[in-house]
């Protein structure tokens, strides 16, 4: 079957990825985006990590929204538009396609252009009665959503995975605020990790496979393609801890030697030891993110959560 769709394209240029990178190189401590990670070969090692035994919140998650999305139907209603902010592979909204009643639309946007491409055609193909509408764009950018054919009762957003615990704090309430801009009437529906044994945390990000690290690892070779740097991969390790004062996973690599690197002209110098923050991975407890939600002009109507307590998925109505 040929299928064409209409791909609204607001991805970042390569000229803000040169400076958002040059800015956060240049800084004591050095610090990466954490969006940069989101390469088509960074989504695809990202997926690969959602499939690990020792990363629990997928699978928690997906276990959560078996046994909540029926609910979240009746909640929710018909004719709704669906929005999803950092869709991936997509993977994790067939629940939602499969049973939310007569949407009227759905907009997965992400960094990705090829990899939202590909996820997009599968899904129009899956879902041919839905009327598909991606979006390519950093999504805490500006930019306007595509209107679809059918008129619009409210607007959902969803966003699992707990990427929010990837913003830190203040950019979360802003982050959050924005998107009760676009869904107000509606609401949010939002994956959140949540605060546990450190034992269960440090496994997750130090996965025996090494698959984390390729992906922390994978940065850097994104740098040396699209800036043409001279990371010399073997000379950075990947490193994950647990802070618990500050209640997030702090994501490094770290420079194994004194080395100079080069982007365009500028040098930049490590010593050995030093490293470049590439995240953090924020837990909440659910007082914690409850309080931030109401900050930015939500309410937290239902939230549910696997027997063990990792997980959380919350619908926040506006
Ligand atoms: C996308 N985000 C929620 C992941 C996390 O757990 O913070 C990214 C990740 N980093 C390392 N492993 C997974």
């Amino acid at each position: 079957k040929h299928l064409t769709l209409q791909l609204l394209d607001c991805a970042p240029t390569c000229t803000t990825l040169r400076q958002e990178v040059m800015q956060g190189l240049q800084q004591s401590p050095k610090t990466l985006p954490s969006k940069y990670f989101y390469d088509e070969p960074g989504s695809r090692l990202f997926a690969q990590i959602c499939e690990l035994e020792t990363y629990y919140p997928t699978r928690t998650e997906r276990r959560i929204m078996q046994q909540c999305v029926g609910e979240l139907a009746e909640l929710l209603g018909p004719d709704c538009l669906l929005v999803e902010y950092g869709s991936g592979n997509s993977l994790k909204t067939r629940m939602l396609l499969d049973t939310l009643k007569d949407l009227v639309g759905y907009i997965p946007i992400d960094i990705s252009k090829a990899y939202l491409k590909e996820a997009a055609i599968a899904l129009a193909l899956a879902y041919p009665a839905l009327e598909v509408l991606p979006v390519c764009a950093d999504y805490t950018s500006e930019f306007e959503l595509p209107v679809p054919a059918r008129a619009v009762r409210q607007r959902i957003g969803y966003f699992p995975g707990s990427t929010i615990g990837n913003f830190e704090p203040m950019e979360a309430r802003r982050f959050l605020q924005q998107i009760a801009r676009t869904c107000r009437g509606g609401g949010l529906l939002i994956g959140v990790d949540l605060k546990k044994d450190f034992t269960v945390l440090h496994h997750a990000y130090n996965d025996p496979q090494g698959i984390t690290a390729q992906f922390n690892l994978n940065l850097l070779r994104r740098l040396n393609q699209e800036l043409e740097a001279d990371f010399q991969l073997a000379q950075f390790r990947h490193y994950a801890c647990y802070n618990p004062s500050e209640g997030r996973i702090e994501m490094h690599l770290v420079s194994l030697e004194e080395q100079v690197v080069h982007i365009d002209d500028i040098e930049i110098p490590f010593k050995r030891g030093e490293s470049i923050w590439t995240e953090s991975s924020y837990k909440y407890s659910l007082e914690e993110f409850a309080r931030l939600a109401r900050a930015a002009g939500f309410r937290v109507e239902r939230a549910w959560c696997d027997e063990q307590h990792l997980f959380s998925v919350q619908y926040l109505a506006t």
